[in-house]
């Protein structure tokens, strides 16, 4: 659909933001770092619910965010739209779900809807905004796929977590948050097709939304998504995005070593637009709220080297 893909096609880079209690300790799990991308960690150190509750939810209070400084810097660095977890694996959801306490407003000492805030902040500065949510990994819900060690959890089947949690919380975020334009799904697993059905029709509740092509098999979404690599060549006649973090993981990894030189960033950025493909380049706020100042120094570096090279 080219009409609605327009703007998309124009944008050519966009901020990723991948935000959870995971940040809280930096992939850190009582001393012990079990992964190599922090938000996996509740699942690569197999943490029992209980202790992510004591351990992460609990000590979830980010209190220097501010959502528009934060798309402000967006903003800065030349990003056109914005993408964030609004639930990533772990089940944990960003923001005031009517379907689950286990939500940022009722669950953590913070009581910020910060998904509200960014909504906001996005439509005020003009980027738009869209949710990452995982519709089939939920490692906290008892019928969610994806955690198979924690034995405390009396399992439910997969349609019971997708008619209580994913598909109302789903609809509350296209609901609830204003425009939203893009909605990105993540690790497609085989669904019933009425789980299907009911989590993909939700997506006309914004008329000229985007999605990606990972809700399932069958559904191609509007645009291919590569991660973390650079094809040879853009695929033909596809819309297509790559998705990469600015260091080596993607939620916030305390000394994480990994930043990509700003060299490297400006050169995947060009290499990527010039083959017809979007950047999606991806940041990890941590559990104050803020963007490490590698992050900060490399998102401003980018926005000047466009705003010299846009100029004639
Ligand atoms: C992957 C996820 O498992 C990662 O945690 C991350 O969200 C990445 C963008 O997609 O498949």
């Amino acid at each position: 659909d080219d009409a609605k893909m327009a703007w998309w096609r124009e944008a050519k880079f966009g901020m990723f933001v991948h935000w959870g209690v995971y940040s809280a300790t930096g992939g850190e799990f009582r001393g012990k770092m079990p992964t190599n991308s922090a938000e996996w960690m509740m699942n690569k150190a197999q943490i029992p619910i209980a202790d992510y509750k004591v351990e992460n939810v609990d000590k979830f209070n980010p209190t220097q965010f501010n959502a528009k400084t934060f798309v402000g810097l967006a903003k800065e660095a030349g990003m056109k739209y914005l993408v964030i977890t609004a639930k990533h694996h772990d089940g944990f959801a960003m923001f005031h779900s009517t379907s689950s306490p286990y939500n940022v407003v009722d669950a953590t000492p913070f009581k910020r809807d910060v998904m509200k805030e960014l909504a906001e902040a996005c439509q005020e500065q003009g980027i738009r905004f869209g949710f990452y949510y995982s519709q089939c990994q939920d490692w906290h819900h008892p019928g969610g796929m994806g955690n198979g060690w924690d034995k405390t959890i009396k399992r439910v089947s997969f349609d019971e977590y997708v008619q209580e949690k994913a598909a109302p919380e789903i609809k509350q975020l296209l609901t609830e948050y204003g425009p939203i334009a893009i909605f990105w799904w993540d690790t497609p697993r085989d669904m019933s097709k009425e789980a299907f059905d009911s989590l993909h029709s939700s997506t006309n509740l914004q008329p000229g939304i985007i999605t990606n092509d990972r809700l399932g098999k069958e559904y191609r979404g509007d645009h291919k998504t590569f991660e973390r690599h650079i094809p040879r060549k853009g695929p033909v006649g596809a819309d297509w995005e790559v998705c990469m973090p600015i260091s080596g993981s993607w939620g916030y990894k305390k000394s994480d070593r990994d930043f990509k030189s700003i060299e490297t960033l400006i050169r995947n950025l060009v290499d990527i637009a010039s083959k017809g493909g979007n950047y999606l380049l991806n940041v990890s706020p941590t559990g104050e709220g803020t963007l490490l100042p590698q992050a900060t120094e490399r998102l401003k570096a980018m926005g000047q080297w466009m705003k010299v090279n846009s100029e004639s």
